[in-house]
């Protein structure tokens, strides 16, 4: 069937409907099995429209599916980005709610700021690494819109790439201090360890990440500006957690970053 500008707004609508709702779908590629992933990330671009012509400002990119850990998790093969918002912003002192959630996962991330513009079809990671002003640990908590996390990847292109909030530690160090690929990460909840893994997960280096990212927008004339997060990819799978618990993701030299979920 043919994907129209017409069935990439229903799209749009179906995916905003679930978000607010608060009720996971079907995924689209169900109805539609050919949805080219081009097509995905345009359906993605409008979404995120939608969300800034809502009042949401976007102040970030991340990355998904960059670990072996969480392609094989998801089954698929290869990487993904979509885009954060202000909304999805969470804050270390402040519970989050776990009502605003269909199914929602945490995971350990390291979230990069931009000190400058970066953008470009030939980046490399020590590109993105100067371009760096802070890195800092950060999770992700991840609430797909489908049924059970279950989706091919232009579905999960479609959906922002599963986005739903973040939280990131308040201690930003210079990137410059660190050999990313070697520090390790910790996920722990409720004080028992779940998950263990170092940088070198994320494409060999978070900034390795990044700078495939960078290129993939620099073939769309897009790029990164100055003061924009972003979350290079799970370092590890994903946690479920529910009401009661609390996650904490410490990474080798950066302190933790620590979030509550109520309900
Ligand atoms: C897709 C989002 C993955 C990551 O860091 O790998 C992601 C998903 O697993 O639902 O954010
Ligand atoms: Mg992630």
């Amino acid at each position: 069937m043919a994907i129209t500008q017409e069935v990439q707004r229903e799209l749009v609508d179906y995916l905003l409907s679930a978000e607010r709702e608060k009720r996971e779908v079907e995924k689209i590629t169900s109805r539609y099995p050919d949805l080219p992933i081009e097509v995905a990330y345009e359906i993605q671009q409008q979404l995120i429209e939608r969300k800034e012509q809502a009042g949401e400002r976007c102040i970030g990119l991340k990355l998904g599916l960059t670990s072996r850990a969480k392609q094989q998790m998801m089954g698929v093969h290869e990487a993904i980005y979509g885009y954060l918002t202000d909304g999805m912003l969470a804050l270390e002192w402040e519970p989050l709610s776990y009502s605003r959630f269909i199914h929602p996962k945490a995971e350990p991330e390291i979230a990069f700021m931009m000190g400058e513009d970066l953008q470009g079809t030939n980046v490399t990671a020590e590109d993105v690494l100067r371009a760096t002003k802070y890195v800092a640990p950060a999770i992700e908590i991840i609430d797909s819109r489908y049924e059970n996390f279950r989706f091919t990847l232009p579905d999960v292109v479609a959906d922002n790439c599963s986005s739903s909030a973040f939280v990131v530690g308040s201690k930003w160090v210079s990137p410059r201090d660190f050999d990313l690929a070697l520090t390790g990460v910790v996920m722990s909840k409720n004080g028992i360890i779940q998950t263990t893994g170092s940088g070198a997960a994320v494409l060999g280096h978070p900034a390795a990440s990044m700078a495939w990212a960078v290129n993939k927008l620099g073939e769309k004339g897009l790029g990164l500006k100055k003061g924009q997060i972003v979350l290079s990819g799970a370092i590890t799978e994903a946690i479920a957690f529910e009401p009661g618990d609390v996650i904490q993701v410490t990474v080798d030299g950066m302190g933790s970053v620590t979030f509550g979920c109520q309900g």
